[in-house]
């Protein structure tokens, strides 16, 4: 389908995408919509990177980590310094006032999904130097172990091993449809409007509406009123168990075992998160009654049962039974839920779903990272072929619309912000191990 030339081109102008939005140590996910460092972008950019400069790779972690809090919190941004054209801005979140935060560096008071471990192994695996790789692993496992220590302490509000997101910006998935019900149930007079800066550099039927912004920004200042620090959980607005939110930790997880063996750590305190986490993934999260995961809203104590793409990544994990595999598998081939016979896979939210809008950011739009972590689930469970097919498809997409940040799955047509780096960084992944196998 792709010749040896038309693959290696591509992996070309990728890299070149990634050299454009580097910036100091590490790569701004877009230069100008997103022009700091974000959390799981940095995660999936060091992916890529791992496979052409080493040292890159794990400058871009070390960068990240850099911005981590006492209490183990990894910031969702971290800005670099007089860069003022993203709301919220610096200062907004007031971090430079918190105890826990680090002193030089300003950053978000929230996290973003947990795969930077996962991608801090992918590094180390890719290594061509193993012993700067394995020097690089010691350098950064307390502050690893310290993140893993805050997601299941500090972020398992009901006890039950499962890790709660108290923001839409949390999940990375930010106006996903999962979360309109909480959003609708918000009631406030005090909204403030917000004189947005996205809308003005993409299209704005791309982007959220002006109410979840509102939304988003009253939900920030009432974790900001108690220093994002969490003491009773039914006074917040927003607080939900995120099905890809906890398949991500359980993979990084998994990840830090692996490290702690590389680099004989004792890992007794992660298994018993691990076993935790994975029990509570199964038998919490797995409704029979739509026989697929769903997200738990804490605060009505509920399932949240739409159908989207997020609810299919607990396929990247080894301890799903083989009901749930399959059954994740039939929503994501070709002519299931994601994937049109026509289109381009996979769709953000079901096709058929209410709220489906093709190009509308998170509620329809193919996304990279999306696909690259079904090609990890596909692969895990041996679904090799159908992994090949994805993996082709999303090859195509990217090389006859660019390196969009999303794509309209009916035309494939790229959307929001041109030369966008995890586009950039996964398509190198995927292709270097095409290369490998074909
Ligand atoms: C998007 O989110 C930011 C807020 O964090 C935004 O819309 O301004 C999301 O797609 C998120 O997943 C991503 O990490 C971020 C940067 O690419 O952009």
């Amino acid at each position: 389908m792709f010749s040896d030339n038309q693959l290696a081109d591509l992996k070309h102008r990728a890299i070149e995408v990634l050299k454009l939005n580097n910036h100091k140590h590490f790569t701004k996910p877009s230069s100008k919509l997103y022009p700091h460092q974000w959390n799981w972008d940095s995660a999936f950019i060091a992916i890529g990177l791992s496979h052409i400069d080493q040292e890159r790779a794990q400058k871009e972690i070390y960068s990240l980590l850099n911005g981590q809090w006492t209490n183990g919190m990894l910031p969702h941004i971290i800005y670099s310094q007089n860069n003022n054209d993203y709301l919220p801005n610096l200062d907004f979140w007031e971090s430079k006032n918190i105890e826990n935060s680090p002193a030089n560096i300003s950053t978000s008071g929230i996290t973003q999904p947990p795969v930077l471990t996962f991608a801090a192994l992918n590094v180390y695996e890719n290594s061509k130097d193993k012993y700067n790789a394995q020097k690089f692993l010691n350098n950064i496992y307390p502050k690893l172990l310290s993140y893993h220590r805050f997601l299941h302490e500090d972020r398992d509000l009901v006890g039950d091993g499962l890790i709660c997101i108290l923001h839409p910006w949390e999940s990375g998935l930010d106006n996903s449809p999962r979360w309109d019900k909480i959003l609708q149930n918000i009631q406030s007079k005090n909204l403030s409007r917000i004189n947005r800066i996205d809308n003005k550099l993409i299209a704005k039927h791309q982007r959220p509406t002006d109410k979840d912004y509102e939304l988003y920004f009253f939900i920030a200042e009432k974790l900001k009123a108690q220093d994002f620090q969490i003491n009773n959980f039914l006074n917040l607005p927003f607080a939900v168990k995120d099905i890809m939110f906890n398949s991500l930790a359980l993979l990084s997880l998994e990840s830090l075992i692996h490290i702690c063996e590389l680099i004989q750590q004792d890992s007794s305190l992660l298994n018993k998160w691990y076993n935790n986490l994975s029990n509570a993934i199964i038998t919490k999260l797995w409704s029979e009654e739509n026989n697929q995961f769903c997200d738990w809203d804490i605060i009505s104590d509920k399932v949240i049962d739409k159908l989207t793409i997020a609810n299919c990544i607990p396929l990247i994990l080894n301890t799903l039974a083989k009901e749930q595999i399959e059954s994740i598998v039939k929503l994501v081939k070709k002519n299931g839920e994601f994937w049109s016979e026509t289109g381009f896979p996979l769709s953000s939210i079901s096709l058929t779903s209410p709220e489906f809008n093709s190009q509308n950011y998170w509620r329809g739009p193919v996304w990279i990272n999306m696909n690259w972590l079904i090609i990890q689930g596909l692969e895990k469970h041996e679904f090799n072929e159908l992994a090949i097919d994805l993996s082709f498809e999303t090859i195509r997409l990217i090389s006859e619309s660019g390196f969009y940040e999303y794509f309209d799955p009916l035309t494939g047509e790229g959307c929001g912000s041109q030369n966008f780096s995890w586009t950039a960084a996964l398509i190198i992944d995927i292709i270097t191990k095409l290369q490998k196998k074909l």
